[in-house]
């Protein structure tokens, strides 16, 4: 039994090191060194090239290296006879939670504001914006603790899923035709989805249109759930007046991209909440003991549902 890691863009030698940490009697393999296919049962993806998992005969387990798996079924020809996994843990909760809090609470204090100021030598007191009206699009594990700490903050807070959710203090809108009243009357739209068919795009002119005047749009889900264009012309109608952007549809974001240099967009760069390595290996190894020893395994991903 072998555990592959197949992640094409990322060196894999931190991960590797962790894996062996956590059980120094794995045999790992560093695509492309990958030997034999034929021994290879449990592959660690992060945006491998599709249909190339058709060429592991013996293959039980897709591991996502993240919380998100639409870099996984980006591939039209996954194996039918894999399980998919993804990562879940409070680290990833955590950072999410304080990157979401912290862009609401600079863009309300407007401290990036003063620092372009400061930049300029303008000395120029404002009043501090008041609204503290949250919608989350997504209430899944990452979502739900975003949530909790936003409302531990004195924050209003409501969200939408598919299924509806009881959560002290939120409320809790679900199904398409609930969108346009959970955005509503929110100050910040904070997008925290897995992008599937069914999300593509919902970051659109439609959904903006039904936005209040000065909302903030947050995107920390993926570049694919915002149609940028929309967003461009939108922003000129200020519904929404600004927008905090951590993912996009390319990244990096290319040189000539016009968010770079809108002054109503703030970027950075896919940072809102970043994998653990040590924590992510514990999970793999767990969930590869798991598969060996045919136990269910932890954080499957529902392959109808996409996430
Ligand atoms: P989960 O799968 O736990 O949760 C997904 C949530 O989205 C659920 O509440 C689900 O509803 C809801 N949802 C899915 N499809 C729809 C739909 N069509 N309509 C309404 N609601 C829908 O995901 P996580 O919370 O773990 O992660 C969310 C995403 O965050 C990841 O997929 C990834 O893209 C992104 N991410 C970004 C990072 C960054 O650094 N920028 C880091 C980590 C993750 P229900 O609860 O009813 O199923
Ligand atoms: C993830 C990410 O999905 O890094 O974990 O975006």
């Amino acid at each position: 039994m072998t555990l592959l890691i197949f992640m094409p863009d990322r060196d894999s030698s931190d991960l590797a090191q962790a894996l062996i940490r956590v059980d120094s009697e794995l045999d790992i393999r560093i695509w492309p060194d990958v030997g034999d296919r034929d021994d290879i049962d449990y592959i660690i993806v992060w945006n491998h090239p599709p249909g190339s998992l058709n060429e592991y005969p013996g293959l039980r387990v897709i591991a996502s290296y993240g919380a998100g798996v639409d870099h996984i079924f980006n591939d039209p020809a996954l194996p039918s006879q894999a399980i998919i996994t993804r990562l879940v843990d409070d680290a990833l909760k955590g950072q999410m939670s304080e990157y979401i809090a912290g862009t609401i609470l600079n863009h309300r204090l407007r401290l990036t504001e003063y620092r372009e100021f400061q930049a300029a030598g303008v000395w120029s007191p404002k009043e501090t914006r008041r609204g503290k009206r949250i919608c989350l699009l997504g209430l899944g594990h990452i979502g739900q603790a975003v949530a909790e700490y936003l409302i531990r903050t004195g924050m209003t807070v409501c969200g939408w899923s598919q299924s509806p959710k009881d959560i002290d203090g939120l409320e809790s809108f679900h199904g398409d035709k609930a969108l346009e009243a959970a955005v509503r009357n929110a100050d910040y739209v904070v997008c925290l989805l897995p992008l599937t068919p069914d999300t593509k795009n919902i970051l659109d002119i439609s959904l903006f249109s039904k936005l209040k005047k000065g909302a903030c749009l947050i995107n920390a889900g993926r570049g694919g759930h915002l149609n940028e264009g929309d967003l461009l012309d939108a922003l000129y109608q200020g519904k929404p007046d600004t927008a905090f952007l951590d993912v996009f549809r390319t990244e990096p974001l290319p040189d000539d991209h016009p968010f770079w240099r809108h002054p109503k967009i703030y970027l950075t760069p896919h940072i809102a909440s970043l994998t653990d390595v040590d924590k992510a290996a514990a999970q793999l190894v767990e969930n590869y003991h798991n598969m060996k020893n045919g136990r269910p395994l932890n954080n499957r991903v529902n392959i109808q549902k996409g996430y």
